[in-house]
């Protein structure tokens, strides 16, 4: 299936369009969660790029989907500016008690020993030096009130600080015109970004919430903080970062959630 240029025609009521070939689509589609996933991202261009499809078809459904995604991970990597801020608040807007989420429950938070713990660097980087959590707090710190945004539907405000992740790429010889920084979380999470955002100036290896160190529940001992993404892109408990050229994918990404994840 090729992509191809959509010509928009003003006799065709584009949103009706998407609305009629979503009515064809969902019900072909077991998975709930897909479901709803799809009904919030699916637009008229990728409408046109599955009416090359027969929707009869599972795999070729499933294939048009996922080059919809990819396409969009192109669009939205093109359109990212790396330089506008994300929105920022005030403390007296931090949302208490802050929300917990993970692909587990609250029960099953994993307790990590700093003492034992190491963030690994790896991959386009010539400094491979392991970092303790003190070495780390050594490094130039940043603090961010800013928005967290799940895809399961709330938004939360929070206050993070610790090292600009910029800086620690930096600091480690990373090779800037990687594409991807891939993040391998304690719990066996994992999702990966793009290198313009990794350098973006509010993405934070973030040590603390709300001023003081990150509870187990947020992420402890590190996070990847970042307010231009939805909140399944921030890794919690990170034990490795590698700097590559071969696309990582993540978690949630490799069942169907939009790569580059942008809010
Ligand atoms: N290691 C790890 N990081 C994770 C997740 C997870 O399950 N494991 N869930 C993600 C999702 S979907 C969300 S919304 C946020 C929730 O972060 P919070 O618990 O600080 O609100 O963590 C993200 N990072
Ligand atoms: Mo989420």
């Amino acid at each position: 299936m090729s992509p191809r240029t959509l010509r928009t025609n003003p006799n065709v009521d584009g949103p009706a369009v998407v609305q009629e070939a979503l009515g064809l689509i969902l019900p072909r589609v077991a998975d709930a969660s897909r479901r709803r996933f799809l009904s919030r991202t699916l637009t008229l261009g990728g409408v046109a790029m599955l009416a090359g499809c027969s929707i009869t078809d599972d795999s070729h459904v499933e294939a048009a989907l996922v080059s919809i995604s990819r396409f969009n991970d192109r669009v939205q990597g093109w359109l990212f500016d790396p330089t506008r801020l994300a929105p920022t608040y005030p403390e007296t807007m931090i949302t208490r008690p802050f929300p917990f989420n993970a692909y587990y429950g609250e029960d099953e938070v994993r307790e990590v020993n700093s003492d034992a713990w190491r963030l690994a660097i790896t991959g386009l980087v010539t400094d491979r030096h392991r970092w303790s959590l003190a070495e780390l707090r050594t490094l130039p710190q940043a603090a961010q009130v800013t928005r967290h945004i799940c895809v399961e539907g709330w938004s939360a405000i929070g206050k993070w600080g610790g090292v600009p992740f910029g800086e620690l790429l930096r600091r480690v010889g990373a090779d800037l015109t990687a594409k991807y920084v891939d993040f391998r979380c304690v719990d066996d999470y994992h999702t990966s970004i793009d290198m313009a955002t990794a350098l973006h100036p509010q993405t934070i290896l973030a040590l603390d919430w709300d001023g003081a160190p990150l509870p187990a529940k947020y992420g402890y001992p590190v996070k990847l903080r970042m307010p231009t993404k939805l909140g399944y892109k921030n890794p919690k408990h990170i034990h490795t970062v590698v700097v590559t050229n071969t696309y990582p994918g993540g978690y949630w990404e490799d069942q169907g959630y939009n790569w580059f994840g942008g809010s």
